[in-house]
């Protein structure tokens, strides 16, 4: 199994909190490096490119040559539409049509907020429906059915990373399901990138979390993945702090769930079910 790639690797967002880990880490794995975001990267510790996802022509100049596209640029928060919009939905256009151009894979920073209106108690396959939490979350719904469509249309592999919360350490109660340690992170990078080959599938983005657990079956196989780390050491710590929010509390996206919910009544359970009239 080879060990680096035998083209080159452009990671967006790489200015970012885990665009600056992943970029150092595989950096010093010695891969061959493009990154870019739309904020500067003092001290990058590979060639930086300044851009804004919204530049078509500057994605595919970047991306020229590159085998995979590890996308972690874009809004990664609860924002309103109008802010998600260009960097999250033309861009991941923009991204994919230079994927298509270069034959490249796209490993896809997704996220749990893609799904984040399931309960807490209902555990998930990755192929469950999604039920986005906030525009953002509908984002990474749609960056999900983009590289459905340019797979089944163009061959365009890719790996949707439903990430939980990738931080240091978990740091709520929450997070003891949803926390994907930093090491974890790279491998899981790694492996997607080398991986022979992926088609279109999901993965979710979280260490091994035992003693809390929202995520079940997934494409790891696909890739040969397994988290080493675990949030369980942090419980004892952690398992009291709770929000306090109903809502939050409910549901697997916590505060971007609960972020401008205005309905009386919980929705259903099975997002299929209609409600008795
Ligand atoms: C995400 O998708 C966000 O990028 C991150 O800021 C956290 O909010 C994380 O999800 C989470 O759910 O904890």
């Amino acid at each position: 199994m080879p060990n680096s790639p035998t083209r080159p690797v452009l990671l967006t967002g790489a200015s970012g909190a885990l665009g600056r880990s992943l970029s150092a880490h595989l950096a010093a794995l010695g891969w061959s490096l493009r990154l870019t975001d739309i904020a500067p990267f003092p001290g990058a510790p590979a060639p930086f490119t300044q851009l804004d996802l919204n530049d078509g022509p500057g994605i595919l100049a970047i991306a020229e040559g590159c085998g995979t596209i590890l996308h972690f640029g874009g809004v990664s928060t609860d924002e309103p539409f109008e802010d998600v919009l260009g960097p999250n939905i033309r861009g991941l256009h923009h991204i994919y049509e230079a994927a298509r151009h270069n034959r490249a894979r796209v490993v896809f920073a997704s996220s749990n907020h893609a799904v984040g209106f399931h309960e807490r108690t209902t555990p998930l396959d990755a192929d469950c429906a999604l039920r986005p939490d906030s525009f953002y979350g509908l984002s990474k719904v749609y960056g999900e059915m983009m590289g459905r469509l340019y797979w089944d249309k163009h061959a365009v592999e890719n790996v949707n990373l439903r990430i939980g919360s990738c931080i240091p350490e978990p740091i709520d109660a929450r997070m003891l399901a949803s926390w994907l340690s930093y090491p974890d992170l790279n491998r899981l990078i790694e492996r997607c990138t080398l991986a022979r080959s992926t088609g279109h599938c999901v993965v979710w983005g979280a260490s091994d979390n035992t003693r809390m657990t929202w995520w079940r079956a997934d494409a790891r196989g696909r890739i040969a993945w397994a988290p080493e780390d675990s949030a369980d050491q942090f419980t004892d710590r952690l398992a009291a702090k709770t929000s306090g929010n109903p809502a939050a509390e409910r549901y697997q996206g916590g505060a971007y769930a609960a972020n401008h919910y205005s309905r009386t009544v919980p929705s259903p359970v099975d997002p299929f079910e209609v409600p008795a009239s």
